[in-house]
């Protein structure tokens, strides 16, 4: 099996939105490994976004990421999980994210884009090490 890290970002806990986004990863066909709600400090989010960092939008970034609580899940499907995630994700600016996806359903703004999927199998592997070690 495959996991990747998925985050409902605080704007979609705040919009009641987070089993919305759970029920669509489980009923895609993947299956729940973790989940924390939890508030990503600073220096959490630092090491997540860590490729981010020195961009113009980078603070603003950890101050969203950390302004409420956010849902932090590990989800498992049979191969690249990852993609699968991020195709249901849509592409990152909600406003031009396509129907059916989580952002094109329920986004408009850049930074305010629900969810968080990881972009690759060794990003995937990086980040679940951040949020769930036991699970590394
Ligand atoms: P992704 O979440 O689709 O992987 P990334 O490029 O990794 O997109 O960016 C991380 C997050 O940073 C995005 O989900 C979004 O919330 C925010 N972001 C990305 N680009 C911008 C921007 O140009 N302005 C403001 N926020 C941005
Ligand atoms: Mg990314």
């Amino acid at each position: 099996m495959d996991r990747t890290l998925v985050i409902a970002k605080p704007d979609a806990v705040e919009r009641g939105l987070a089993g919305e986004i759970v029920s669509r990863l489980e009923r895609k066909g993947l299956r729940l490994v973790a989940a924390e709600l939890r508030v990503i400090d600073a220096e959490t989010a630092g090491r997540h976004y860590e490729e981010h960092q020195g961009k113009a939008f980078y603070d603003d970034l950890v101050s969203f990421i950390g302004r409420s609580p956010a849902l932090v899940l590990v989800v498992e499907g049979p191969e690249d999980t990852f993609k699968v995630v991020r195709t249901m994700m849509g592409t990152t600016n909600p406003a031009e994210a396509a129907p059916g996806t989580i952002r094109g359903d329920f986004g408009i703004e850049l930074t305010e884009n629900l969810v968080h999927g990881s972009d690759s199998r060794e990003s995937a592997a990086r980040e679940i090490a951040i949020f769930f070690p036991h699970l590394a």
